[in-house]
């Protein structure tokens, strides 16, 4: 890889992630309970804010003060659904530098006052998630990862759980507003592992729930059809916790991944397993 320092710019690209992550944090929290205009997407399910709107309007002029040649993927610039989502991101990957931005990741938890949401930022050169920042503004804490470099919270370390079995770990699942063949799939795999594990979790956040699993909080998350802005953070900031990402097959993370399983490494095999069984991959 080449080194992350080499990036043209006075500034680095972490510190305008970490920059552009709190400032727009902030302004969320502040906007909380105070949006002025709530729209759906695809479905009634689907939510949008002016908030979500100007948290990454914010987002985008930061990095491109310090780096207007690179080009950025973010969640309220895509239209709506699996299609335009991933249009988006065959075009982006052709990118040398790509800036994934979700403004508001848990943005029914923001619209309902559920304090579980947060801005997530990474930074891909040629395709590959080299910086990953998570901001939850509630809690006011900071997710850091940078790749081959590890991952930290407020400059402590992160480092994932050591439960080796699913019976004894907490899952992360998530109910995916796609009602059609996101949410049915899930389901599947949400009734198997309520039975196999210690217990499950759905915040409603992807990037937080990554995170959590980087911090050793949760042992692990599944979930199918979500999208690059949901995830590119997290999974770095779970790889640089000791933890494996795949697509729910095993694969390996690429940007293009949409049906996710992140762990702590040692419950991986018996999740996909699990999944596998369930008919709860949302693989052919
Ligand atoms: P969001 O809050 O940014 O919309 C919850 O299961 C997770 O799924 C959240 O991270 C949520 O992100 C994401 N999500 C919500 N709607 C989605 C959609 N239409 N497609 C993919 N992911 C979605
Ligand atoms: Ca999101």
């Amino acid at each position: 890889m080449e080194p992350i320092d080499n990036v043209v710019g006075s500034k680095s690209p972490t510190a305008v992630a970490i920059n552009s992550a709190s400032k727009a944090g902030e302004w969320i929290k502040s906007r909380l309970g105070m949006y002025k205009q709530l729209d759906t997407k695809l479905s009634p399910q689907d939510l949008v804010t002016d908030v979500d709107k100007g948290a990454e309007l914010m987002i985008r002029k930061l990095i491109l003060t310090h780096f207007p040649d690179h080009d950025i993927l973010g969640e309220e610039g895509v239209p709506p659904g699996a299609a335009a989502s991933e249009a988006a991101l065959a075009k982006a990957r052709s990118s040398e530098y790509l800036w994934i931005v979700d403004p508001v990741d848990g943005t029914t938890n923001f619209v309902h006052g559920f304090p579980f949401f947060c801005v997530s930022i990474a930074l891909a050169h040629r395709g590959e998630v080299i910086v990953g920042v998570i901001y939850d503004p509630l809690r006011d804490e900071l997710f850091v990862a940078e790749k081959g470099k590890g991952a930290y919270v407020h400059g402590n370390p992160t480092r994932v759980s050591e439960d080796a079995e699913l019976s004894g770990s907490v899952v992360a699942v998530g109910f995916n507003p796609d009602r059609q063949f996101a949410l049915p799939t899930n389901m599947k795999g949400i009734n198997a592992l309520a039975l196999q594990t210690r217990s499950i979790r759905a915040g409603g956040s992807a990037a937080l729930h990554l995170a959590y699993v980087a911090a050793g909080r949760l042992s692990g998350y599944y979930e199918v059809g979500l999208n690059a802005w949901d995830v590119a953070a997290g999974a770095l900031l779970v790889k640089e916790s000791g933890g494996i990402v795949t697509d729910t097959t095993g694969n390996p993370y690429d940007l293009g991944v949409r049906h996710l399983v992140a762990t702590n490494g040692k419950i991986h095999g018996e999740l996909l397993q699990s999944l596998k069984d369930a008919g709860a991959t949302g693989m052919q």
